[in-house]
């Protein structure tokens, strides 16, 4: 294929930058992508999912990866991570098996109005940027992305104030951006293998339960690919970075929270269904972007085991 529109890893990556990137792609790839707008964000922007795919996307029955970032606006590290993941799929692949395998779903900003303001407006802003009827303060928009998923709504480590940075929403899936993702996770559910959600900051490997610390039918399954994704990002990591720890989402990042992503994805059937946190350097969501390019090798590493193990499970 020609060579298209690159996307920076030396700085970070605007959301114009990005869907102009999808749009490429999916012209440079007709056979092997499709390009949806899952739905149009609060302001209008679109919400771009890609669909990989060797053979027809729609009438296989491989086994699913569903990447998804950028629900909260301020972890910047999270979406470049999911266009290095395109990028390794279509422009360098180095892992065939992973597009013979597998067919897969890549979301890399969940929240674009979010996202945009924290180009603007705010680097800190972490919600969307709805407003509504019951969120009667128009001076408090926005609902957090993570806390708005059907799992145990609004019942711990969240607020019904719309002004709270933790908001859970007027009620569960108020925000059509949460929705684009549960779409995709009940019309594939048959065949997601494996649920990420990009996020940062803190080097953890998360998985259910995060509302209350509990464990899953499947803890033991999610705890051995965790740790198989943890030991590859290692081998691949520079020192400076810190380990990564997996765990339970509510021990391991040390409160728990309700109508997680992560939480709602596993129980409605995914198997394996992690947050990552990804790492920083001292200084929480700010990372110096001269990181950008080895976070996003390292994890596409970890992704790469992750999936493998996904697949033999
Ligand atoms: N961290 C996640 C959050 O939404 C999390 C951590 C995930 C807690 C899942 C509980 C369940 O708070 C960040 N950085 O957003
Ligand atoms: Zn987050």
């Amino acid at each position: 294929a020609r060579k298209g529109k690159e996307l920076p890893y030396d700085n970070y990556q605007e959301i114009e930058e990005i869907a102009a990137y999808l749009t490429d792609i999916a012209e440079r790839y007709p056979d092997r992508t499709t390009l949806v707008s899952g739905a149009d964000s609060f302001e209008g922007r679109p919400v771009y999912y890609l669909k990989i795919s060797t053979t027809n996307f729609e009438d296989t029955r491989k086994p699913v990866i569903f990447i998804d970032g950028g629900i909260h606006a301020r972890e910047w590290i999270s979406p470049p991570t999911v266009t290095w993941a395109i990028h390794k799929l279509l422009e360098n692949v180095t892992e065939p098996d992973l597009l013979e395998r597998f067919d897969w779903i890549l979301l890399p900003v969940v929240n674009p109005d979010g996202y945009k303001y924290t180009f603007t407006n705010e680097r800190m802003w972490r919600k969307t940027r709805s407003t509504d009827q019951t969120n009667t303060s128009i001076t408090c928009p926005g609902v957090d992305g993570n806390r708005n998923y059907d799992f145990f709504w609004n019942t711990v480590g969240t607020s019904s104030n719309p002004c709270s940075i933790t908001y859970a929403g007027s009620r569960p899936f108020s925000e059509v951006e949460t929705r684009v993702v549960r779409s995709i996770l009940h019309e594939h559910l048959d065949r997601i293998a494996l649920y990420l959600t990009m996020h940062s900051f803190g080097s953890l490997i998360l998985y259910p339960w995060g509302n209350d610390g509990s464990l899953s039918h499947n803890a033991l399954n999610l705890h051995l690919v965790g740790v198989a994704i943890a030991d590859e990002i290692l081998a691949h990591t520079l020192p400076i970075f810190p380990r990564y720890v997996v765990g339970n989402a509510a021990l391991a990042i040390g409160y728990a929270a309700s109508g997680a992503a992560e939480d709602y994805a596993h129980s409605i059937g995914v198997p394996l269904s992690y947050t990552i946190e990804l790492p920083s350097l001292g200084q929480g969501f700010i990372l110096d972007p001269r990181y950008i390019e080895q976070v996003c090798r390292e994890t596409w590493q970890g992704i790469v085991v992750g999936a493998r193990m996904a697949g033999d499970l």
